[in-house]
């Protein structure tokens, strides 16, 4: 499908993100301040248990959060391993824009948020905190396909000037070991924007993710000519390739080219992405590889 500015986003929690950022697109604002609008709705939302704000917390109680953002000069931003503040795409905006560097982690980027005026706050709420005892009890680490720790968002919008960017952020794989990072902050792995060709984000189990490059992998599939989605069905295919049974692995991407045209494949079924476009926001059941 073509045309006009654009936003996608992963998940049904997409739906929501979504309307925030076509309120920026659809006023003429930019790309960047509508993905950052955008994912800042499931980050502030205690029902989204992926996503800051309520998402569940690493193996040792402690939420953790990777984000990262990158607009149409290919300047990007990212934080990883960030505690204590709700919104960490704002910061890792900030650190695209404020600071010399691409990515910060931890204390460090704590200590770089707090200097930038965010508040720090905790984010392990009630239930949160009850599921992770409750896991605690028989800790098992298997990672489960489509459930909720799995649901990072990545967005990526098209604005009225033809520019393109990117936002991911999420609190990773719930009960991960303290320190993990995952795909999401990762620029090439879990969000690449390239605003001559379209822009990628991953969801789903980051190590697989990083060790294919996907969402770099993604962009450069449409560089060569594919289609949004067969250039996200090609990036499921290589980590499909590179595993000797994906059963119990889900990955999804989404993507969307500079014509406005977008598309989104999972290897497991039940992956969801939103879109907005021409004044319309729906859900789409993505295309996966085991159906
Ligand atoms: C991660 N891709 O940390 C992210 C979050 C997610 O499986 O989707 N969890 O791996």
């Amino acid at each position: 499908k073509m045309g006009g500015p654009t936003v996608i986003s992963t998940w049904k929690h997409g739906m929501p993100a979504n309307e925030a950022a076509w309120n920026v697109l659809s006023k003429n604002g930019s790309a960047l301040d509508a993905v950052e609008a955008g994912v800042r709705i499931p980050e502030a939302d205690p029902e989204v248990r992926t996503v800051g704000y309520g998402g569940y917390p690493d193996r040792d109680g402690f939420v953790t959060l990777d984000a990262c953002i990158m607009d149409e000069k290919e300047q990007c931003g990212s934080v990883a391993a960030l505690q204590d503040i709700k919104h960490p795409i704002s910061v890792a905006r900030k650190v695209k824009e404020e600071s010399p560097h691409v990515m910060l982690v931890g204390e460090g980027a704590l200590n770089f948020a707090l200097d930038m005026g965010f508040e720090k706050e905790s984010l392990l709420t009630e239930a949160s905190k009850s599921d992770w005892q409750d896991w605690k009890k028989d800790a098992n680490y298997q990672p489960e396909i489509n459930i909720e720790n799995h649901d990072t968002i990545g967005m990526l919008a098209l604005d009225a000037d033809g520019n393109l960017s990117g936002a991911c952020t999420t609190s990773g794989a719930a009960w991960k070991m303290h320190g993990r990072v995952g795909d999401s902050p990762l620029i090439g792995a879990g969000l690449f924007v390239d605003n001559e060709v379209g822009a990628a984000a991953a969801t789903g189990l980051g190590e697989e993710v990083i060790r294919t490059c996907g969402s770099h992998l993604v962009v450069e599939n449409m560089r060569h000519g594919d289609d949004p989605e067969t250039a996200c069905r090609k990036a499921v295919q290589r980590i499909v390739e590179k595993n000797e049974s994906v059963e119990n692995i889900q990955v999804g991407f989404i993507a969307v080219n500079k014509q406005g045209q977008y598309g989104g494949y999972s290897i497991q079924p039940g992956f969801d992405f939103a879109v907005y476009q021409s004044d319309e926001n729906r859900l789409v059941h993505s295309n996966n590889w085991m159906s």
